[in-house]
């Protein structure tokens, strides 16, 4: 509402219109300055999920980005509703209406404009940021549009820039992680070497579950008979907590386990390590091969003597005995 009209229809010899729209972008510019310098230097380092790995870093990033853009906006309002209670409140003893108001070219123009430019920047910085750090640690699908640059190969070596393959399996109500790259060891740990590459194929044996590696900045749902694919590079040395994120069952809350960023040099002993150690107990010959997805189903089985691997396969651990071991 135009102040113009209020001042004239309260009667009176007002004096000259102060410039309430320059008052109103002073005042608000020179707030959303400060809170956007507060924003990026104060608090854009300690904003979730931090910079473990190459998508929180860039997750990191788009918090920030969002909360500078979204500052100048509250701001606005904010200062808006104060000015307008201060500077056009109903003087005591003015009972009177305030003036129609029929259209305003120019508040109509600022508002088309200042909203269209808002949404096309969200837009293009959401495509951008999705892009960049190939589905921004999110699952792509069986087959990824955007992909990391990284060797894939059979094996996997420190410093040879080969893309560590690490298959998630969710089950009521654990997670673990299979290694196709070391004879197909399964491990309750996720193991990760750090400044590699990483493609995660994530499956289900049962229900709709959802890897959500939070400090990677890792999260894709893990749908059985589908092999949905994510990536990230971890960034910094240490450990991690793996949840479900999708409710799956009574014991939902209690799905999570643990990880660990290592050395790449680490993390090639601790993996070689595990395939000796389950090959030398068996436990590589009672996996089932290696594949993209499992059918747990026990039904084909019925009345077959089938192997229970209590604490690999999880409580259901039934599996089909391996028509062609592993054997690496
Ligand atoms: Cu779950």
């Amino acid at each position: 509402m135009s102040s113009t009209e209020i001042t004239a229809s309260a009667g009176g010899n007002a004096p000259a219109e102060p410039r309430h729209g320059l008052r109103l972008f002073v005042i608000s510019f020179v707030l959303a300055l400060a809170a956007d310098l507060v924003i990026w230097f104060a608090w854009y380092p300690h904003m979730p999920p931090g910079r473990m790995s190459d998508s929180a870093k860039h997750q990191q990033f788009d918090i920030a980005v969002l909360a500078i853009s979204a500052a100048p906006v509250i701001i606005f309002v904010l200062v808006y509703f104060i000015y307008a209670i201060v500077v056009w409140r109903a003087r005591p003893g003015d009972d009177s209406d305030g003036t129609p108001i029929y259209g305003n070219v120019k508040v109509q123009a600022t508002w088309i404009i200042a909203t269209s430019a808002i949404v096309l920047w969200l837009f293009v910085f959401g495509t951008v940021e999705l892009v960049i750090p190939y589905g921004a640690g999110a699952g792509e699908g069986p087959s990824p549009i955007w992909k990391p640059a990284g060797t894939q190969s059979a094996t996997w070596t420190p410093g040879a820039n080969d893309m560590l393959q690490v298959q998630v399996i969710g089950q009521q109500w654990t997670f673990t992680y299979r290694y196709p790259q070391f004879g197909g060891m399964e491990s309750t740990e996720l193991m990760l070497p750090v400044d590699t590459p990483v493609t995660f194929h994530v499956t289900s044996l049962d229900v709709i579950h959802s890897f959500w590696a939070y400090l990677l900045g890792v999260k894709a749902d893990a749908n059985p008979q589908v092999d949905n694919v994510a990536y990230t590079t971890a960034k910094q040395l240490g450990g991690f907590t793996v949840r479900c994120n999708e409710l799956c069952g009574i014991w939902h809350g209690a799905m999570f386990n643990s990880g660990t960023v290592l050395s790449q040099t680490a993390f090639q002993s601790w993996a070689s390590g595990v395939q000796a150690k389950e090959q030398a107990d068996g436990v590589l010959a009672a996996l089932p091969p290696y594949a993209l997805t499992y059918d747990p189903t026990v039904i084909p089985q019925l009345g077959k003597n089938l192997p229970t691997i209590d604490g690999i396969t999880g409580a259901a651990g039934y599996y089909y005995e391996p028509s062609n071991p592993v054997t690496p």
